[in-house]
Order: structure tokens, then sequence, then C-alpha cells
């Protein structure tokens, strides 16, 4: 029988050559001193050359998205990822390779491990309108989906491989990070934040989550809160 990796890392990454091309190779050192056994993945869309040839550059498997957006790509890194354990991370220089250690060491004490902006000793540098919307959508989503998580839009986490990959998720952006978390919350599964130091992007352009998606927040939150009913009373199992 073909033999499972520990741990598979997951990179949705649109046009970051520059940036994958420091990040792959620290993250594979590290990585490395954690298991022997593991895989990286980098998700990219189509005809996006300089993500590719990064990635190859390093060594690492590429993947192109089939659906579209955030969301998209991270369900093309799940469908393949073999690992035990999957670590998902931006490309951007934004999660520094380094705090992968941390989640690890957390592995066995939850589903889900998240690198957390918003706990006592997190912190978040970007732009002060930024970081005030982003602490008033967290705080209230997860009022409102009665989430006790802290930073919900953290991209940065360790997930239990087989729970993850068997929730049918439905999001096709940032807000899928957000469905994970109802769907794993609402069938009891554990969810632990550890404080994470955020750095902002160094190179390339945004795909802003948060004012771009205005709408679309508000609609996901009313689906959402829908899922989490449902859920909860029984309705359905996933
Ligand atoms: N494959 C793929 N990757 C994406 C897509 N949208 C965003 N990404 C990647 O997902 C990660 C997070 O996106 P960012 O653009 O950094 O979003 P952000 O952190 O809110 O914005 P910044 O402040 O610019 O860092 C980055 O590695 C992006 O390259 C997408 O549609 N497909
Ligand atoms: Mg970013």
């Amino acid at each position: 029988m073909e033999k499972k990796p520990e741990l598979s890392v997951v990179i949705p990454a649109l046009h970051e050559g520059p940036n994958l091309a420091i990040l792959l190779p620290q993250l594979r050192q590290i990585v490395g001193g954690l298991t022997g056994d593991f895989e990286i993945l980098v998700v990219t869309a189509g005809k996006d050359q300089e993500t590719i040839e990064a990635a190859k550059a390093s060594e690492a498997m590429v993947i192109e998205q089939s659906e579209r957006g955030y969301g998209g790509a991270l369900k093309a890194g799940f469908e393949l990822a073999r690992g035990k354990y999957l670590v998902t991370m931006d490309a951007d220089l934004s999660h520094p390779p380094v705090f992968v250690k941390d989640l690890w060491q957390e592995r066995e004490n939850a589903d889900l491990i998240i690198a957390s902006r918003y706990v006592p000793g997190g912190k978040a540098a970007m732009p002060f309108g930024r970081f005030l919307l982003s602490r008033i959508l967290n705080s209230f989503f997860a009022r409102g989906l009665g989430l006790p998580v802290k930073d919900l839009s953290s991209g940065f986490r360790l997930y239990n491989a087989a729970l993850l990959q068997s929730l049918e998720l439905t999001a096709q952006d940032f807000n899928v990070l957000i469905e994970i978390l109802v769907r794993l919350y609402s069938e009891g599964k554990r969810i632990k934040e550890v404080p994470f130091n955020y750095a902002p992007r160094i190179f390339g352009s945004s795909n802003a989550r948060i004012f771009a998606f205005g709408i679309e927040y508000i609609k996901t939150f009313y689906t959402l809160r829908l899922l989490r009913r449902k859920i909860q009373a029984g309705f359905i199992h996933k």
C-alpha cells in the first residue's frame, strides 16, 4: 500500500512568483525538521506561469484549480493532499513558515489549530482601517454564528486532514474559511487558536478579502447561520 505523508502544506497562490521563491525553500527546511515525510502543494489558476515556475523550481507539486476563487483553490488542494495533517498558508510571506512549528506542536490537541491574530499575544501588522474592519467583521461573525473563535478569517491553519476532507464545502471565496469553522464546530470538533504575529505582504498585489467581498460576506453570514441552525437541529450531518 502507498505510504501517506505525515503532513501536506497547501498554498493557494495567484501571481506570487517572487514571494514563493523566498517562501518555499524556507518552508521546505522548516517542515523537513518536523517530519521527513511531507508534501507541498501550490494551487494556482491556469496560465499563471510565474507561480508555476517558482513552485517547480522548489520541487513543490503544482495543482491547477477547477473552481474559481480562494475557496476553489483550497478545495482543489484538499482533494489531492494525502497527508495525515494538513496546513494551509498564504504565499505572500504574511505567514512566516517558522510558525508551522507552533501549529505542528499543537496537532494532537485539537482537530483544527488556527494561527490567530486576535487572541492575547497575537498581532496583525496591517493598515489601521483594515485592522478595524477585520476586527469588526470577525466579532460580528463570531457572535452571529455562535463560534467561540477570535480570528475566523485567518487562513494559516493546521487540520486533521481526514476530518477536513469529509466536509462538503460550497463557498468559493475567502468565506470558505468561515464555512469550514461552522461545519467543524457544529459537528462538535475541537478548535484551538494559538497567538500569531501576522506580517504585511511584501511583493505583489492583494486579492483583498475585506473590501471587495463586503456584500458576499453579508450573504455568507445568512447562508452560514442557516447552515449552523440546520446542523444543530440534526437535519443534515455535514
Ligand atoms: N490559487 C488561488 N490563490 C488565490 C486566489 N485568491 C487569493 N489567492 C492566494 O491566497 C493567498 C491570500 O490572498 P491575499 O491576496 O494575500 O489576500 P489578503 O491576505 O487578504 O490580502 P493582502 O493584504 O494583499 O495580503 C495568497 O497566497 C494569494 O496568492 C485564487 O483565486 N486562486
Ligand atoms: Mg495576504
